[in-house]
């Protein structure tokens, strides 16, 4: 069995900096927050944009420069989001690809998304799974619900295998709404990744709030690797709020080594993923 491949999602759309001052906004704070988190073990960075305001934005030039600097400064794998915040439209979600990222966040299918709703039509999920195909950015098919693992077996079925024919998913657990957070609910993803999905399939877990824990540790004992950051959870432990991303990594970091599956680097993850150095 393989290391653990470590993603840090630090910002995300949905947090608001005002009552959580440690989330990183701006470009300055990004960089650092990927600094520290390669350093404690990350090796793919998972990028939400916010404005001058500290709100999600989806500018093509904010996006580029992003791209440049995280490669300036890190060896971290650039993975864009296409999810953005709910209120982004299809067009713009699209022209995240133009940014060339090394890879992209892809959702496979619409789900209510607390008391919003997260649209991701089918013919919109063709069009970027086959755009990044184009643009050779790897994806990463981010699964909020059960059928979202069928539904990738009919993508992958009549649209074909994404770029570098490797494919890597995301459980993205305990969203109100989506599929619960928990161990039994990760041992049915993980069950369906290996019923539904081409052999050799990677996945990563991830669970919002306070079902990070179960959702890590069960993803860790299924042959898992891990997503972690600020945009799933804020708080470490009751009572306690993240420092820093970096700290959420140290602790994917420390339970990763403890489950002999210490993190891996953004070399071994490149190779782990069919990705061009
Ligand atoms: N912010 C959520 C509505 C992704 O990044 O691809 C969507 C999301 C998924 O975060
Ligand atoms: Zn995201």
């Amino acid at each position: 069995m393989t290391g653990t491949l470590i993603t840090v999602a630090p910002t995300g759309a949905e947090v608001d900096k005002a009552e959580v001052p440690a989330l990183p906004v701006t470009l300055d704070e990004l960089v650092a927050a990927a600094v520290a988190c390669e350093r404690a073990g990350a090796s793919i960075i998972h990028v939400h944009l916010r404005d001058d305001d500290a709100k999600p934005t989806l500018d093509p030039v904010r996006l580029r420069d992003a791209v440049a600097a995280l490669k300036d400064a890190t060896d971290l794998i650039v993975q864009l989001s296409t999810g953005g915040s709910v209120r982004d439209g299809e067009e713009a979600r699209l022209a995240v690809l133009d940014a060339e990222p090394d890879m992209a966040s892809c959702t496979m299918g619409t789900v209510n998304f607390g008391d919003d709703v997260f649209t991701n039509r089918w013919e919109f999920v063709v069009r970027l799974h086959e755009r990044m195909r184009e643009l050779a950015v790897v994806p990463e098919y981010e699964l909020f619900d059960l059928g979202h693992l069928a539904a990738l077996e009919r993508l992958l079925d009549r649209h074909g295998l994404p770029f570098g024919e490797h494919v890597h998913v995301d459980f993205v657990l305990g969203v109100p709404g989506g599929a619960a957070g928990d161990a039994s609910t990760v041992t049915a993803f993980a069950e369906g990744v290996r019923r539904y999905l081409p052999e050799g399939t990677t996945f990563s877990a991830t669970g919002i709030g306070r079902t990070t824990l179960p959702v890590m540790f069960a993803a860790l004992a299924h042959g898992g690797h891990l997503r972690v950051g600020m945009e799933d959870t804020v708080s470490f432990a009751r009572r306690q709020a993240v420092t820093g991303n970096d700290q959420l990594v140290a602790r994917a970091a420390a339970a990763a080594a403890l489950a002999q599956r210490p993190a891996i680097t953004t070399v071994e993850a490149r190779k782990l993923l069919r990705m061009r150095d």
